[in-house]
C-alpha cells in the first residue's frame, strides 16, 4: 500500500468524551451534562451526577501521559474538541473564560512540542446547555452571533498553533440528533420548519467560521465533517435506487453547501415538497460562498435503502435497512471496509476536495489480561479498513489523513458508556464509574504503531 509521505496518521477523540473535569475552572455545563445515557433516553432536567461523564478519562488532568502514548504511537496528528462551556461557559458571553483557554494552551503546546499537529473540531455534540435552554438551540438565528464570536476567540488565541479546524461534528446528524445541536425536541416533535432553519443556521455559521479563519490566517485549513454513510438499494429495482438517491442526497446538502457555495436544486425541491420556507438573508447567502478547504468525514458502516415501506428491520441509529451480505458490530453498525473506498471515491467525484477520514473504529467489549487486550477483531477491522483507503488513493483520490475514533478508550457517544470500547489504549474505568483510570497498551497499540512507522506499508 502506498500512502503519500505526508499522511496524517493519529487519533480522534471529543471534550466530552474524554475530559472529564466537568465543572473544573469555570466551565459551565454543555448538552452532554444532561445525556447521562446517551442517545437512549430523553435529556434529563438536572445535570447527571454520574461521575462517568463528569469525570470521563480525566484527560484533564491526564493528557501529557496521553499524548506521551500518542507520540509513542508516532502520531502525526491528533483530533480533538475544544468544550465551547469550557471558553465560554454559557455561550452568549462576550469575555472568554481565561482558565479554560489555559488548559488548551497546555495540550496544544504539548502536542506541539510532540511534533503532533492538533486538529480541533469547534463543535462536537457539546452546545453550551443555556443556549440549548434559553434559546432553543440552533432554532434560534442568535446562535450564528454567539458561535461566531467563540470560532474567532479560539482562532485567533491559537493562531499559528492550530491550522486545521473542524466547524461542527458529523453536521448532517441534526436530522436524527437534534438535541446534539442543543434542540431539545425529537425531529418529529420539531417539524421540518424548524428543523431545516436551524440546518440554515449551522451551515451560516460554519461558513461565517471559515471566513474568519481564512482572515486571521490565510494559512488556516478548514473542514466540514460529515457522518458518512454509503446508501445502497437493497434491491435492483430502480425505485430502491431512487430511494437509495433519496438518503444520499440528506448527506450530500451539507457537503454540497459547504464546498459549492450554495443550496443544490434536489433539496430546495424537497423544502418545496415539505412546505418550508427557509428564512435566508442576503447576508446568508455572500456567507455561504466562504467554502471549505477539505472535507472531513467519519465512517462506521453502510445501509441499504428500500421503497418497500416493509422492508425487514432497522438498520442502524441512522435508520436504513441491514444489507443482508455484510456482519453488524455487537451495536448493530455493519461492518463494511469497501463501502469506505466507495464513498472515498464518490466524495472525491463530487466534490474534488482532499478528504479527511476524521474516524472510523470498531467499538468492542475488551478483555483486559495480564496488563493487556488481545484485540485481534479490532486490527482486522482497522486493516481491512485501511487497505481500502490505500485503494482508493490508487484510484486517484486525494486523502489528507486518517485519524481512527478514539485511539484511547473514551466514553461512547451513543451509550453513554466505557464497555463499548475503540481504543489502542485501554483505560481502567467501568460503566459504573469505577477504575483506577490506569493507561494499558493494546495488541493493537503496537499494529498501529507499525503501521504508521512503515507509512501503511505494512498493511
Ligand atoms: C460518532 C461521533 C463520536 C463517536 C463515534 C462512535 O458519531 O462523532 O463522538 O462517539 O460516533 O460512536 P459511539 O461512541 O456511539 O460508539
Amino acid at each position: 500500500m502506498m500512502f503519500p509521505h505526508n499522511f496524517l496518521w493519529g487519533g480522534a477523540t471529543a471534550a466530552n468524551q474524554i475530559e472529564g473535569a466537568y465543572r473544573a475552572d469555570g466551565k459551565g455545563l454543555s448538552v452532554q451534562d444532561v445525556m447521562p445515557h446517551g442517545l437512549r433516553t430523553p435529556p434529563t432536567a438536572e445535570p447527571t451526577n454520574d461521575n462517568l461523564k463528569r469525570e470521563a478519562i480525566d484527560f484533564y488532568h491526564r493528557y501529557r501521559e496521553d499524548i506521551d502514548l500518542f507520540a509513542e504511537m508516532g502520531f502525526k496528528t491528533f483530533r480533538l474538541s475544544f468544550a465551547w462551556s469550557r471558553i465560554l461557559p454559557q455561550g452568549d458571553e462576550t469575555e472568554p473564560n481565561a482558565a479554560g483557554l489555559e488548559f488548551y494552551d497546555r495540550v496544544i503546546d504539548y502536542l506541539l512540542e510532540k511534533g503532533i499537529e492538533p486538529l480541533v473540531t469547534l463543535s462536537h455534540y457539546e452546545t453550551p446547555l443555556h443556549l440549548a435552554r434559553h434559546y432553543g438551540g440552533w432554532t434560534n438565528r442568535e446562535l450564528i452571533t454567539f458561535f461566531e464570536r467563540y470560532a474567532r476567540t479560539v482562532i485567533e488565541h491559537f493562531k499559528g498553533r492550530v491550522r486545521y479546524w473542524l466547524t461542527f461534528n458529523e453536521i448532517n446528524s441534526v436530522l436524527h440528533f437534534p438535541f446534539f445541536s442543543g434542540i431539545e425536541s425529537t425531529p418529529e416533535e420539531l417539524g421540518p420548519q424548524k428543523l431545516y432553519q436551524a440546518i440554515h443556521h449551522e451551515l451560516v455559521a460554519s461558513a461565517r467560521a471559515t471566513k474568519l479563519a481564512h482572515e486571521i490566517d490565510p494559512a488556516n485549513k478548514v473542514g466540514c465533517m460529515i457522518l458518512a454513510v454509503p446508501r445502497y438499494p437493497l434491491t435492483p429495482d430502480p425505485q430502491d435506487a431512487l430511494a437509495a438517491m433519496a438518503a444520499s442526497h440528506e448527506d450530500y446538502t451539507f457537503g454540497d453547501v459547504h464546498v459549492r457555495g450554495s443550496y443544490p436544486g434536489y433539496f430546495l425541491r424537497k423544502l418545496k415538497e415539505l412546505g418550508v420556507e427557509l428564512e435566508m438573508t442576503d447576508a446568508d447567502k455572500e456567507d455561504l460562498k466562504h467554502t471549505v478547504d477539505y472535507v472531513s468525514f467519519s465512517y462506521y458502516m453502510s445501509v441499504c435503502e428500500s421503497a418497500n415501506q416493509e422492508a425487514g428491520g432497522e438498520g442502524n441509529i441512522i435508520g436504513g435497512v441491514p444489507n443482508p451480505t455484510l456482519k453488524a458490530s455487537e451495536w448493530g453498525w455493519q461492518i463494511d471496509p469497501v463501502g469506505l473506498r466507495i464513498i472515498l471515491n464518490d466524495y472525491w467525484d463530487r466534490w474534488q476536495k482532499p478528504l479527511f477520514i476524521v474516524e472510523n473504529g470498531l467499538g468492542a467489549k475488551d478483555k483486559l489480561i495480564n496488563e493487556t487486550v488481545e484485540d485481534d477483531y479490532r486490527i482486522d477491522y482497522l486493516n481491512d479498513h485501511l487497505v481500502q483507503v490505500g485503494e482508493a488513493i490508487e484510484d486517484g483520490v486525494k486523502v489528507l489523513g486518517y485519524t481512527s475514533w478514539g485511539p484511547i478508550d473514551l466514553v461512547s457517544a451513543s451509550t453513554a458508556q466505557m464497555s463499548k470500547r475503540y481504543g489502542f489504549i485501554y483505560v481502567d474505568r467501568n460503566d459504573d464509574g469505577s477504575g483506577s483510570l490506569k493507561r494499558y497498551r493494546k495488541k493493537s497499540f503496537d499494529w498501529y504503531k507499525q503501521v504508521i512507522a512503515s507509512n501503511g506499508a505494512s498493511l
